[in-house]
């Protein structure tokens, strides 16, 4: 682990976001101080398009100058930085727990009640709609109900069956980074009213939800950490402040001649991902394509001779990347 000084941390997200709690958790179960900037569930989000972001999805972490973009990225990325902390050692083994939750994502989205109050705002359901290519009106969510919680029940008979030996943690007797990336879609749609029936409850997924329990008890109680809160104006100051290409994590990896994308070193691009936000493109230039991971340089609207830019990393899995540079040149 580098000994150099961890600059500020900073998380972009909105307090019912599901995925942004696998990273407040993470956080906090690793003992990593950050500071957060809360932003609105529905776009526009002025705090990052003043930084240049148009990239739709929450959350976002910043480390110094490098915006992080998908939990997936920021977990890596963090492991990297801080491997040590309230967590046993899960090997690799947690990363198909990350894909079983990803999974599970869509199908969870499709129990959010139709009678919640959020769901009878049009502009939620338009700008839902807008990023996930599906229909939130009321007769297809209702319609689609019975068929979401049949695959929802899949995913707790499976970690039903996993701890059936009795096992306090997913990956045995120690909770590790595997118990984070499985629980918390799971302890989402508990926590939401009205989104599961009496088919999904303690009594027909007993371990499951003891687990659960088990989990959140050990969290810091929401009145004891005092996460600081900016503003997105303090936000912006902190990431444009941090200097640049040298503070960049990705600045060693540089750009192979023959990258699969066929994008070279500058080259302006959108990097989008194949699943959902896919209208909201990230736009920026090249700065380094490494196995796992894709760095543009992006330009906040204080970019002036060379000031106000910022470095936005993606990772490989799930984006794209195309070329902007020719009109119309849609290269991959
Ligand atoms: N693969 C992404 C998925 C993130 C995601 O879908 N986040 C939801 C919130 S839980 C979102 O961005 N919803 C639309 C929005 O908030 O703009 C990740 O791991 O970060």
């Amino acid at each position: 682990m580098s000994t150099e000084p961890v600059p500020t941390i900073i998380l972009f997200h909105y307090s019912f976001s599901p995925y942004a709690h696998k990273i407040t958790w993470y956080l906090q179960l690793r003992g990593i101080p950050y500071k957060q900037c809360i932003q609105p569930p529905i776009m526009p989000r002025p705090d990052l398009a003043m930084l240049g972001i148009k990239y739709r999805r929450i959350p976002l972490l910043s480390i110094g100058n490098e915006v992080f973009c998908d939990t997936s990225l920021i977990v890596r990325v963090l492991e990297e930085k801080f491997p040590k902390g309230r967590l046993g050692e899960s090997g690799g083994a947690w990363e198909e727990w990350e894909i079983w939750s990803d999974q599970m994502f869509p199908h969870a989205t499709a129990l959010i009640p139709s009678n919640l109050p959020l769901m009878k705002d049009e502009k939620f359901v338009k700008d839902r709609e807008d990023f996930s290519g599906r229909s939130y009106k009321k007769e297809d969510v209702d319609a689609g109900r019975e068929r979401a919680l049949e695959k929802i029940r899949g995913f707790y008979s499976h970690t039903e069956k996993v701890l059936s030996d009795n096992r306090n943690w997913i990956l045995g007797d120690k909770m590790t980074l595997a118990d984070i990336e499985a629980i918390w879609p799971l302890e989402w749609l508990i926590t939401l009213p009205g989104a599961l029936d009496s088919t999904v409850t303690v009594d027909t997924y007993p371990k499951t939800f003891s687990w659960i329990k088990r989990f959140t008890t050990l969290l810091p109680a929401p009145r004891s950490v005092k996460i600081p809160t900016i503003k997105g104006a303090e936000a912006k100051d902190i990431i444009l402040d941090h200097g640049q290409a040298s503070a960049s994590s990705t600045s060693d990896i540089g750009v192979p001649d023959d990258d699969p994308s066929g994008a070279a070193f500058g080259e302006e691009v959108e990097v989008t991902p194949v699943d959902t936000g896919k209208s909201h493109p990230q736009r920026g230039r090249v700065k380094a394509l490494g196995m796992d991971r894709i760095s543009i340089e992006v330009a906040s609207t204080e970019a002036y001779a060379g000031g106000g830019l910022l470095r936005v990393v993606f990772p490989r899995k799930g984006f794209e990347i195309k070329g902007v540079s020719v009109k119309g040149d849609a290269k991959l």
